[in-house]
C-alpha cells in the first residue's frame, strides 16, 4: 500500500511547559523552580501542569494536587489565568498567520499548520519552520517544539519526541515514515490509550514496528477491521487527515431512501453509483478531493450501519468512490436477510489543492480521468444535468422506476462488471 502520493508539509507545534511557561516569563523569580500550576492541594484540585523541574519529582499534568504536594512538597504553586494564556496563544497565532491561513488550532498550545502551499513563497518548509519557532521565542518569550512531516499524525508524533525546544523532521515517503515509527511503543498510535496499549501488548505488539510487519487477518480477528485497519495504516505511516481550518465541509455526503426495499445487490449499487457520481462532481465544483469514504445503510428493520474505507490516493472523480463503497457494501456488510430502506455514501478527509502538490508517482489514469470528469461538469454546466448520463446510471433509472428490484433474502452477493 503505497503511503500517498501527493506530498504534504504538515507542521505540528507544541509548546512547551505551557501554563507554566507563561507563569515563569511574567513573574522570572520562578525560574529554574518547580512550579506546580493548578488546583491548590488543600482543595481537590487538579495539576493543570508542571515545570520540568517538577516533573523530575513525577508530578504530571491531571494528577490530585494533593498527589503532586506529596511528590513535590517544596513546589510553588500558581492557580491558572486562563485569560493571560489565551492572550499568549494569540501572540503564537500570529506568527504562524504570516506563513500560511491553513492553521488547525487544537488547543492554546497546539496547532496543525499546513506549510505546503507556502513553500514557493517562503521556501523549504523546513526553513520555515525554524523560522516559527524563532519568531515565537522572540517575540512571546515562549519556546515551542515542532514536528515536520507529510502528515498530522506523523507530525504530531515528531513534535513531542525532543522535547523541549525540539525539532524532529520526518522525510518524506513511507519508507522513511515506517523507519522512524518502528522502534516507538504502541501508545504512540493515535487513539491507542492506555487501555487498547495493554491489549495490544498481550497480543505482542510492543512497538509501531510489530503492528505494521503483522498479519493483517490476525489483526482483524483479534481487533476488528475498523481499528485493525486504523492501526495497520498508522503504522506505515499513513494519514489523510487534511489540516481542519474550520471553512471547509467535514465531508460531503449524499444518499437516498427508496419507497420498497431493496434486496438486490446490484440495484443498491447501481445507487450507490449515483451518489458517488453526484458527491465527485460536488468535490470538483469545490475543488475538493476526498482521501476515505464511508458507505451508510439504514435496514428494513431501521438500525443504521456505516463502513469507512480510506482512499489510497485523494480523489474528486467517481470511480474509486464508487469502488471503495461498493467493496464495502459486499464484502464488509452483512445484510442478514434484511433489505436496504437507505443508502448512502459520504466523502470524508477532503483535501484542497494547495495541500496536494505534484504527485511524487503520478498515476496517469487517474489524471485522465480527472480531465474526462472535467470535460464532463463543463458539458454539464452548458447543456444541464441530463447531457451525460453514465450508461449504468441510465439503466438504474430505468430498473427503479418501473419496478423496484426486490429480491428475497437469498440474493447472494452477485460479482458485477465494473464500471
Ligand atoms: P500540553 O501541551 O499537554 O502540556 P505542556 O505544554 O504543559 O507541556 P509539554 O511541554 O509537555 O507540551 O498541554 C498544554 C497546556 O494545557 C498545559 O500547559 C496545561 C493545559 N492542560 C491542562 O490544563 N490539563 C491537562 O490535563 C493537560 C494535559 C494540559
Ligand atoms: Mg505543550
Amino acid at each position: 500500500m503505497p503511503a500517498s502520493a501527493i506530498q504534504r508539509a504538515i507542521l505540528h507545534v507544541d509548546l512547551d511547559q505551557f501554563y507554566a511557561a507563561v507563569e515563569v516569563l511574567d513573574f522570572p523569580e520562578l525560574k529554574g523552580q518547580p512550579v506546580i500550576v493548578g488546583g491548590s492541594p488543600d482543595s481537590r484540585g487538579v495539576v493543570c501542569t508542571a515545570s520540568y523541574e517538577a516533573r523530575a519529582f513525577g508530578v504530571r499534568s491531571a494528577m490530585a494536587s494533593a498527589t503532586a504536594s506529596r511528590l513535590c512538597p517544596q513546589a510553588i504553586w500558581r492557580p491558572p489565568r486562563m485569560d493571560r494564556y489565551a492572550e499568549k496563544s494569540r501572540e503564537v497565532r500570529a506568527v504562524f498567520d504570516r506563513y500560511t491561513d491553513q492553521i488547525e488550532p487544537l488547543s492554546l498550545d497546539e496547532a496543525f499548520l499546513d506549510l505546503t502551499g507556502s513553500i514557493k513563497l517562503f521556501g523549504p518548509a523546513d526553513e520555515i519552520a525554524q523560522r516559527i519557532k524563532r519568531e515565537i521565542r522572540a517575540e512571546t518569550g515562549l519556546v515551542a517544539s515542532a514536528g515536520l512531516a507529510e502528515n498530522k499524525f506523523l507530525a504530531k508524533v515528531a513534535s513531542d519526541l525532543k522535547k523541549p525546544d525540539g525539532f524532529v523532521v520526518v522525510p518524506p515517503g513511507q519508507e522513511n515514515a515506517e523507519r522512524f515509527l518502528a522502534p516507538l511503543p504502541v501508545n504512540r498510535l493515535w487513539g491507542v490509550g492506555p487501555k487498547s496499549a495493554e491489549v495490544l501488548q498481550k497480543l505482542g505488539f510492543h512497538t509501531v514496528g510489530d503492528i505494521a510487519r503483522a498479519d493483517v487477518v490476525f489483526l482483524t480477528a483479534r481487533l476488528g477491521a475498523i481499528q485493525a485497519e486504523h492501526l495497520y495504516a498508522l503504522a506505515h505511516g499513513i494519514d489523510h487527515r487534511p489540516v481542519e481550518t474550520g471553512d471547509r465541509p467535514k465531508s460531503i455526503g449524499k444518499e437516498n431512501s427508496f419507497a420498497r426495499d431493496l434486496y438486490d445487490l446490484d440495484a443498491m449499487e447501481r445507487e450507490l453509483l449515483a451518489c458517488a457520481e453526484d458527491i465527485a462532481q460536488r468535490l470538483r465544483s469545490r475543488a475538493l478531493r476526498c482521501g476515505g469514504v464511508t458507505l451508510k445503510i439504514r435496514l428494513s428493520d431501521l438500525t443504521r450501519h456505516t463502513r469507512a474505507e480510506l482512499l489510497h490516493e485523494p480523489t474528486d472523480v467517481t470511480e474509486p468512490i464508487f469502488q471503495a463503497a461498493a467493496r464495502m457494501l459486499r464484502t464488509r456488510f452483512d445484510f442478514k436477510g434484511q433489505g436496504a430502506r437507505l443508502l448512502g455514501i459520504a466523502a470524508t478527509h477532503l483535501l484542497s489543492p494547495d495541500e496536494i502538490t505534484a504527485s511524487l508517482f503520478p498515476d496517469e489514469s487517474a489524471e485522465r480521468r480527472r480531465r474526462v470528469a472535467n470535460a464532463v461538469d463543463r458539458l454539464r454546466d452548458r447543456f444541464g444535468e441530463e447531457t451525460i448520463t453514465r450508461g449504468r446510471l441510465l439503466e438504474a433509472r430505468e430498473r427503479t422506476t418501473g419496478t423496484p428490484s426486490e429480491r428475497p433474502s437469498d440474493a447472494k452477493p452477485k460479482r458485477t462488471k465494473g464500471v
